[in-house]
C-alpha cells in the first residue's frame, strides 16, 4: 500500500512530523495498527538497521529515524486499548543495564498494555537493583528484560541471580527479549520465557498468567 511505503520512506527520512501527518492520514483509510506498525513504521526501521549494519549511515541518524518512529507510535498507543478494561496481571519491564535500545520494549509493553496488563514501565540501562527495587515496590507477576547488544546480554543473568539472592526470584516470573537474545539464551540463564517479538510476547504472558 502506498502510504505505508510513505510512512516507512519518512521514517528512513526522519521526518518526525511527515510520519504523524501519514499515520493520521492512514487511521482514517482505515488501515489496521498492525499494518501501520509492521509494514510503516518498522518497516522503515528495518532498512535504517540494515544501513546501519553496513556502516552507511550511524548514530545520529539512527537516533533520528528512532525518534521519527516513536512519534508515530505516540500517536497509535492510545489506540491500542484494552476493550475488557479488566487487568490480567502485573509486569514490571526495562532494557537491562548498560542498553539504551527501547523501541522494542515499548512496543511489547504497548501491545500488553493492550491486552490488559498493566505495565511499570523502568526505561532503560535498569541495573539489577532497581528491577529488585521495583519488584518489592510493585509486587509485579512478570518481570521483562530487553537486551539489543551481545554485551548486555549478560545482564539478564547477573539480574535473575540478584533476584536469587534477594529471594525474590520464586515471587516473579522472567521473561527476556531482543534481537540478539534466543530461546536457548533464555533457558541457560534461568529465564522462564523468551517471546521474538511483541505479538508473541502477548501470547506468552497470556499463557504464563493463565497457569498461575
Ligand atoms: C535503533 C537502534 C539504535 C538506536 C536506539 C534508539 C532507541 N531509542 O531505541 C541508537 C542510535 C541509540 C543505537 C545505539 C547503539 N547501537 Co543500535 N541499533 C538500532 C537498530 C538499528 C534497531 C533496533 C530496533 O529498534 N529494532 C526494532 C525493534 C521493534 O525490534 P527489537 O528491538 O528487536 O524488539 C522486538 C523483539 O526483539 C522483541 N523484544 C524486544 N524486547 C523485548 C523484551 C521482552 C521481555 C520480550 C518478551 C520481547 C522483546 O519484541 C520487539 C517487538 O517486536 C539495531 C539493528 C537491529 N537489526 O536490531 C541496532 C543494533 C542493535 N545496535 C547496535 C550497536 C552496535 C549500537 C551501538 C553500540 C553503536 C555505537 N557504536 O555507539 C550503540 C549502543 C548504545 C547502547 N549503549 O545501548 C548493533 C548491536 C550489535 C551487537 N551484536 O551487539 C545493532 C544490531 C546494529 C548492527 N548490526 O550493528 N542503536
Amino acid at each position: 500500500m502506498e502510504i505505508l511505503r510513505e510512512i516507512a520512506n519518512s521514517v528512513i527520512a526522519g521526518n518526525k512530523k511527515r510520519v504523524q501527518e501519514l499515520v493520521n492520514k492512514a487511521l482514517e483509510e482505515n488501515i489496521s495498527l498492525e499494518e501501520i506498525i509492521n509494514d510503516g513504521l518498522l518497516a522503515g526501521m528495518g532498512v535504517i538497521g540494515e544501513r546501519f549494519k553496513r556502516n552507511e549511515i550511524f548514530v545520529p541518524e539512527v537516533l533520528v529515524s528512532a525518534r521519527a518512529m516513536q512519534a508515530g507510535m505516540d500517536i497509535l498507543r492510545p489506540l491500542i486499548v484494552n476493550s475488557k478494561g479488566i487487568i490480567k496481571g502485573k509486569i514490571v519491564i526495562g532494557t537491562v543495564k548498560g542498553d539504551l535500545h527501547d523501541i522494542g520494549k515499548n512496543l511489547v509493553s504497548m501491545m500488553l498494555e493492550g491486552a490488559g496488563y498493566e505495565i511499570i514501565d523502568l526505561g532503560i540501562d535498569v541495573s539489577p537493583e532497581k528491577f529488585v527495587e521495583a519488584i518489592k515496590e510493585h509486587n509485579p507477576d512478570i518481570v521483562g528484560m530487553s537486551a539489543l547488544l551481545t554485551t548486555t546480554m549478560p545482564q539478564m543473568k547477573v539480574t535473575i541471580d540478584t533476584l536469587k539472592k534477594e529471594g525474590l526470584r520464586d515471587r516473579v516470573k522472567v521473561i527476556v527479549g531482543g534481537a540478539p537474545v534466543t530461546p536457548e539464551f533464555a533457558r541457560e540463564i534461568g529465564a522462564d520465557g523468551y517471546a521474538k517479538d511483541a505479538s508473541e510476547a502477548v501470547e506468552l504472558v497470556n499463557s504464563i498468567i493463565s497457569k498461575k
